[in-house]
């Protein structure tokens, strides 16, 4: 079994890949929080990714990384910088220098979630982060590229929607990954051979999406779970959306109104 480190592992998409993962891969486990339900197959260390020292400790003798660790919603400067972008290099700065090739970085919606639920964009379309923490993602997305171009790293960055076991409101209709899908898109992230510099959506199958996932489906990607299968379900129990308007048109949902310094009805003009 490959031994792959995975940050951020006690996190809720850790707990889901971690029990998606059991058996596949041999995961080294890594998170500031400690986790002491380590299975035969798993091994924790401790690491504060803002850290450098400690990061590369973490990453030493792995054949490949899945890059969950970081502040996963909006914060301030001071945590985000710390967590995201500091933690987030120094990441991609210990694979470097212990020769790990293969990340497999976990962005987020919020790195696009400026664009219009009208519009369906693609793997090409402009990055348009909707707060701090997407911004730091799109940070992420750059570094990979710059390492991928600089340091021959081979890196796909996923941007992730909501990964749950069923979708919860009527955005997560339209951005919801199941947890088996998105360890099929991490796994072809670790294990296709021709990974350069991918950026994917991770979502499933779903009817209601504002993502073109044409590069996803390009290297292999066939999602098992449909959003439309909860959507009655969904929509008895969260009829609206959110209700704010400027909230409800774009694909960040209240992320894009959360500290919004511009008067929403001067948006359209933005
Ligand atoms: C994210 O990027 C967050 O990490 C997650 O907590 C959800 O809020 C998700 O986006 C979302 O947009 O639903």
């Amino acid at each position: 079994m490959k031994k792959i480190l995975m940050t951020g592992a006690a996190g809720v998409v850790g707990t889901f890949l971690r029990n998606e993962f059991r058996g596949r891969y041999h995961l080294r486990l890594t998170d500031m929080t400690a986790i002491d339900d380590c299975g035969p197959d798993e091994e924790f260390v401790e690491a504060d990714l803002s850290n450098l020292e400690a990061t590369q400790n973490a990453v030493t003798g792995v054949e490949g990384i899945i890059h969950l660790g970081g502040y996963s919603v909006e914060g301030d400067w001071e945590t985000l910088l710390n967590s995201n972008i500091i933690g987030t290099y120094n990441l991609f700065e210990s694979a470097r220098i212990d020769g790990v090739k293969r990340v497999v970085f976990a962005s987020s919606n919020h790195a696009i979630g400026f664009y219009e639920r009208s519009q369906t964009i693609d793997h090409t379309d402009t990055l348009r982060p909707d707060t701090r923490y997407g911004l730091t993602k799109a940070f992420g997305e750059s570094l990979a590229s710059l390492y991928v171009d600089k340091y021959s790293a081979e890196v796909m960055s996923i941007r992730i929607g909501n990964v749950a076991e069923k979708p919860i409101d009527v955005r997560r209709l339209s951005i919801w990954i199941s947890p088996r899908d998105l360890a099929q898109l991490i796994t072809i992230g670790l294990e296709h051979p021709d990974i350069k510099n991918e950026i994917v959506y991770g979502m499933s199958d779903n009817k209601r999406a504002w993502w073109d996932n044409s590069n996803a489906q390009r290297l292999g990607y066939a999602p098992q779970d449909r959003s439309e299968d909860y959507a009655a379900e969904v929509l008895a129990e969260h009829p609206a959306d959110t209700g704010d308007a400027l909230a409800d048109a774009r694909q960040g949902g209240d992320f894009v109104t959360a500290e919004s310094i511009i008067h929403p009805a001067k948006m359209d003009e933005h």
